[in-house]
């Protein structure tokens, strides 16, 4: 049982706000505050402020009343449609599916696309082709929506899986049923209230944005910027598309350190980008968790481990573990139950004071 922790945060910034010290934006001299300097000290609360932790639960979404049906059966054909399996999260979403479809006696067809989109649409129609019960999407960006239409003017039940698509083109609750997936905007917010604890609210960023059209980039760069922007000390001074890949986190870091020497934090929007910023402040002769600050998002083992070795100061989780959740909603479905059309997972944050405890449940 998760417990929302809304009220701590509010509690936090009350209490963040009588307590801050930083220097920056506003000591002018030592008379009265003005309102300027309070504002500069509700600006660091950020630096102090306990994690925010997953937002409340939405109420109110519609549910999925005009997607085609899915019959009650024993058991299934289904279809997963994988953007990727260039990293530990995609490999682990995959296996969760298969363990899940597998547990049931369910038969499911993956395609992996490559981190290809125009593969994917291939993948997807090909999948549509061979009429499965139920067709798992998890789409690489925004822009997939036409072929979940696709799908559904087919009669294919669609459920997406990790990331949104354009809503005003793909109906939600009409062209698919649900979609499930964290959310990236908290996520945004959770990482930048540990960058503001990592720096103490004084942060030159560069930011390691994930693909290009991608829900998970737009919307985690949304919420940090919005957090970001209660701290004056903290600014982002670049900020570039690295694929969400190890080998792009790494380049990008490489050629943005050159021309930005005085940066002292990176928020990457996956660990794999966050190790390969690792890896280049290393090579630049500077100390991750010292000079440089990272903090990312997902969770994965081997960023884990990185907090663990004071390399990496804070992982959002993303669980990528959608199996379970994927197959419930599926066979709720059949059973003629509403499903609201949005499914919000909940997650936790890794940083030092637990990434010991929690090593052997990351993936
Ligand atoms: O964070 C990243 C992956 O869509 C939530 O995609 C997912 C993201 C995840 O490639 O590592």
């Amino acid at each position: 049982m998760k417990i929302h922790k809304t009220g701590v945060w509010a509690a936090a910034i009350v209490l963040g706000m009588g307590l801050a010290s930083c220097s920056q934006g506003g000591t002018s001299g030592g008379g009265a505050a003005s309102p300027a300097d309070s504002a500069a000290a509700a600006a660091c609360a950020l630096a102090t402020a306990e994690d925010p932790g997953n937002a409340p639960a939405p109420t109110n979404v519609p549910t999925a009343d005009n997607a085609p049906a899915l019959e009650q059966k024993d058991t299934y054909n289904v279809a997963f449609s994988q953007n990727a399996s260039n990293n530990p999260w995609r490999l682990a979403e995959t296996a969760s599916m298969q363990e899940t479809a597998d547990s049931l006696g369910y038969q499911m067809t993956v395609t992996d696309a490559n981190n290809d989109q125009a593969k994917q649409i291939q993948d997807v129609r090909s999948l549509i082709a061979q009429n499965p019960d139920m067709l798992f999407i998890a789409p690489m960006t925004e822009q997939m929506a036409p072929v979940v239409v696709e799908a559904a003017e087919a009669d294919i039940p669609v459920v997406l899986l990790d990331r949104q698509v354009d809503e005003s083109v793909a109906i939600p609750g009409t062209h698919f049923v649900t979609v499930i997936s964290s959310d990236f905007v908290q996520e945004g917010k959770r990482a930048a209230v540990q960058m503001a604890r990592a720096t103490g609210g004084n942060a030159k960023i560069i930011e390691l944005e994930g693909t290009t059209g991608s829900s998970p980039a737009n919307d985690r760069k949304k919420g940090f910027d919005e957090m970001i922007a209660e701290c004056d000390g903290m600014e982002i001074v670049a900020s570039q598309d690295a694929d969400f890949t190890r080998n792009k986190g790494q380049q990008v870091t490489e050629t943005l350190l050159q021309a930005h020497p005085d940066v002292n934090a990176i928020y990457a929007h996956n660990d794999e980008m966050a190790l390969g910023a690792i890896a280049a402040i290393k090579a630049a002769g500077k100390v991750p968790g010292e000079d440089i600050f990272v903090v990312s998002v997902d969770g994965s083992k081997e960023a884990v481990q990185a907090i663990i070795d004071g390399d990496l100061y804070a992982s959002v989780q993303c669980n990528p573990e959608f199996g379970p959740a994927a197959f419930d909603v599926m066979q709720r479905y059949a059973a003629g139950e509403a499903i609201p059309t949005a499914i919000i997972n909940e997650d936790i944050v890794y940083t030092a004071d637990n990434a010991e405890a929690e090593l052997a449940n990351a993936f």
